[in-house]
């Protein structure tokens, strides 16, 4: 798709970078935990290296729920200093802050306008979100509508996310294709990328729910700056079953096969491998939580390097909006243009 749009059919020629383009966002709703660490941000470490990355903290995003206005702009500097302890090099990707870079909700809007109301109504995180709250917001039902904007801006081909982000990424490529079919080529159509372990860690007390920031379950959730003794003892009294048997099978043994993705992801193998090692619940626990503190303590001790200097993590996200909007500025205009909108004269 990004060749077909290259050669530009329905809005004229435009240059379309030849390396891959990555973006992928996090929202500062909530304490950075292990699945959204194994899940996504993890990956992005990696793929930095490997292509041309945007990493956005979305925090339009975090606004589909209310928020307190300090606590929101705290978590949205704490999360930017927690991404780069994760390894994200400011001089290596783009990152930066969603609501910096105006392009992000005008783009939104054309979106809105290309997307059907039933199609948003199919989205399960939706169902799950509202259910839960007691005021549901007109942006929390079309937050997929924004979410594809933030992906299209970049011409972006592959988004890293974790699994439950599965179906607002189909969503994101039929609004990109019904958007290029009306209008001409416009948008390059881009693919989920998910890892093989880590794609969907569970709550360790209820593992039928996923890990979540915004599920309040304290004990269910390894938070990335959370105490690691505390830590330790989650993970050893996380929920498992009765049978003894260490095996990796997430419809019948879901507390167990979540600790082997735990462990899996920790250590680079798969799930089942890693089963292959155990015969009881108490070893697997204490080496998966063994392989957590591991991964954790490096990025606890950058974390409490970087949270000694806002201002420099300020100057940083400025940057990362600057080189944000340059690309994202061409994309919107493409957009503006394809469907309609009069330019300036
Ligand atoms: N439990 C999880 N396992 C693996 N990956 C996960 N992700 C989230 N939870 C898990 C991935 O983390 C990235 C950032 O997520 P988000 O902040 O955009 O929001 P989310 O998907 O809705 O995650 P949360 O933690 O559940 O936040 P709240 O509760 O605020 O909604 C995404 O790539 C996501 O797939």
């Amino acid at each position: 798709m990004r060749r077909a749009v290259a050669v530009g059919t329905g809005v004229g020629h435009y240059p379309v970078p030849l390396v891959t383009r990555v973006f992928s966002g996090i929202q500062p709703s909530g304490a950075l935990h292990l699945g959204n660490l194994l899940g996504a941000v993890r990956n992005w470490v990696v793929d930095q290296h490997e292509a041309d990355s945007f990493f956005c903290v979305v925090d339009l995003h975090a606004l589909t729920t209310p928020q307190d206005p300090a606590a929101l702009r705290a978590a949205t500097v704490g999360l930017a200093q927690l991404l780069m302890a994760c390894g994200l090099d400011p001089e290596v990707c783009t990152l930066f802050v969603q609501s910096q870079v105006a392009a992000h909700t005008e783009l939104a809007w054309l979106m809105e306008c290309t997307v059907s109301f039933g199609e948003l109504r199919r989205m399960t995180q939706f169902k799950d979100k509202s259910d839960r709250s007691d005021f549901v917001s007109a942006a929390l039902f079309t937050y997929p509508a924004l979410m594809a904007a933030d992906i299209l801006l970049y011409d972006t081909d592959r988004v890293p996310v974790g699994d439950d982000q599965r179906q607002h990424l189909e969503l994101t490529r039929d609004v990109a294709i019904r958007f290029n079919s009306r209008y001409g080529d416009t948008f390059v159509v881009p693919e989920a990328v998910i890892p093989k372990a880590g794609a969907r860690v569970m709550d360790l007390q209820s593992p039928t729910n996923k890990m979540s920031k915004s599920l309040d379950s304290p004990q269910g959730t390894i938070g990335v700056l959370d105490d690691l003794e505390q830590i330790d003892k989650k993970i050893k009294r996380a929920v498992t079953d009765t049978d003894g048997e260490v095996r990796f099978d997430p419809s019948n043994k879901p507390g167990v096969s979540n600790l082997l993705s735990i462990l899996a992801a920790c250590t680079g193998r798969t799930p089942e491998q890693t089963a292959e090692g155990y015969s009881q619940y108490g070893p697997l626990k204490s080496d998966t939580a063994a392989a957590v503190v591991e991964v954790l303590t490096p990025i606890q001790q950058r974390y409490r390097e970087l949270a000694g200097d806002p201002a420099e993590t300020a100057r940083l996200l400025a940057l990362g909006a600057d080189k944000a909007a340059a690309v994202a500025g061409p994309v919107l205009q493409r957009a503006r243009a394809a469907i309609g909108l009069l330019p300036r004269a």
